[in-house]
């Protein structure tokens, strides 16, 4: 077995509605173990450095901005697989039709915003978990 980390984080939207507790616990019921846990209203520079793939995107600005929004709850989450499983705990990118079961199935819907808003980020290989733990928690 092999232990694997990844990068979780509860978006504003998900701490204004109150959810935090909701995506934790669904973390550890899965059987991941929560390494790292705060609570940060990133800036700019941070996000720009989290989302630098989609930069040049035209949700890229309202990303930013929704992300600057409110306080975000960054987690590093450990377990075997857990990149992969926390990806298919949390559902597909558009919460309108991410699968019932999941967090943004259950807990999320498109409200017709440049961005969609979806409560949760987890990391989506090996290489990113890396790279954006060390942007979160340095
Ligand atoms: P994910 O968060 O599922 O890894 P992503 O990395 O492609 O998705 O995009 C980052 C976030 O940007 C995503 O959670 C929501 C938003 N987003 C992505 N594609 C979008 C689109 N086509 N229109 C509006 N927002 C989008
Ligand atoms: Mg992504």
């Amino acid at each position: 077995m092999s232990l694997q980390r990844t990068l979780i984080l509860v978006k504003p939207d998900g701490v204004r509605r109150q959810l935090v507790g909701e995506v934790i616990r669904r973390i550890e019921t899965k059987g991941y173990n929560i390494s790292e846990l705060k609570m940060i209203q990133p800036d700019r520079e941070l996000l720009a450095k989290h989302y630098a793939e989609h930069e040049g995107k035209p949700f890229y600005e309202p990303l930013l901005e929704f992300m600057l929004s409110g306080k975000v709850v960054a987690i590093i989450a450990e377990g075997h697989r857990v990149i992969e499983g926390f990806r298919k705990l949390a559902g597909t990118t558009d919460p309108t039709v991410a699968e019932p079961g999941t967090i943004r199935g259950d807990l999320a819907c498109d409200q017709g915003t440049k961005v969609v808003q979806n409560i949760v980020h987890g990391s989506d290989s090996p290489e990113s978990a890396e790279r954006e733990i060390a942007i979160w928690f340095n």
